[in-house]
């Protein structure tokens, strides 16, 4: 997979694909990462990629014509399936639309900042619109490493365990299971006695009930 990514703050974005799994992903070469500062390709002086609104109001609006620039040239080099706007006012991300992205080959990422993007960008190149939670980031950079990183381990060959994925939260509308691990006995708190038992079928049944439960109390709206 190709993620090209429009930033005006590139700097943002080296730490989050640098380790752990991105790092893994890329290392294996199965996820390529092209990061794009926006003010090498503005045709206007000293960098500017942003202007004040028409209309009046507080705060700057990204103007169209750097962002059209860097998009028509990307695009013609190659197609992409996705033009994705990193937004606010976008619909709210989550697992199913992280799987779907999984199975694209390629796509371009803009991160806002400011105001956001003229309008018409969105109209004219943009093809989805991701909000990762409803409150507010000074950029759309980190919300587009969240992204990134939920796609990303999700390309066949990321994980080591590649099943794994297939138990996250989520997956099968559930939260995860409670998990523990060495030792049986810490402090004094115990291991439930179940997970001890050698039985796998009564571990699986332990596991789903207390999914369900999870997810009734923390979810209540997700299983109905
Ligand atoms: Cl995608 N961008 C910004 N700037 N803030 C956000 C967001 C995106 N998702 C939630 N808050």
């Amino acid at each position: 997979m190709r993620i090209d990514i429009i930033t005006v703050v590139p700097e943002l974005l080296v730490s989050p694909f640098g380790h752990s799994m991105m790092k893994r992903a890329k290392d294996r070469g199965l996820l390529e990462i092209h990061t794009h500062n926006l003010r090498d390709h503005t045709p206007y002086k000293q960098g500017q990629v942003d202007d004040y609104q028409f209309g009046g109001g507080a705060g700057m609006v990204m103007m169209p014509e750097p962002l059209a620039i860097l998009l028509d040239k990307l695009m013609a080099e190659r197609t992409y399936e996705e033009v994705i706007y990193m937004t606010p006012d976008g619909p709210l991300f989550d697992q199913r639309t992280a799987n779907m992205l999984s199975l694209r080959e390629n796509m371009i990422i803009i991160c806002g900042h400011y105001k956001g993007i003229d309008e018409r960008i969105r109209q004219h190149y943009v093809t989805r619109e991701i909000s990762i939670g409803d409150y507010v980031l000074s950029g759309g950079e980190l919300a587009a490493a969240v992204v990134v990183d939920a796609v990303g381990r999700l390309l066949p060959g990321v994980l080591n365990d590649e099943t794994s994925a297939l138990f996250d939260s989520f997956q099968d509308g559930l939260l995860a299971p409670p998990v523990y691990t060495r030792p049986a006995n810490f402090r004094g708190w115990e291991v439930p006695e179940v997970l001890l038992c050698g039985d796998p079928k009564k571990i699986d049944d332990w596991r789903y009930e207390q999914s369900v439960k999870r997810t009734k109390e923390r979810r209540p709206g997700m299983t109905e």
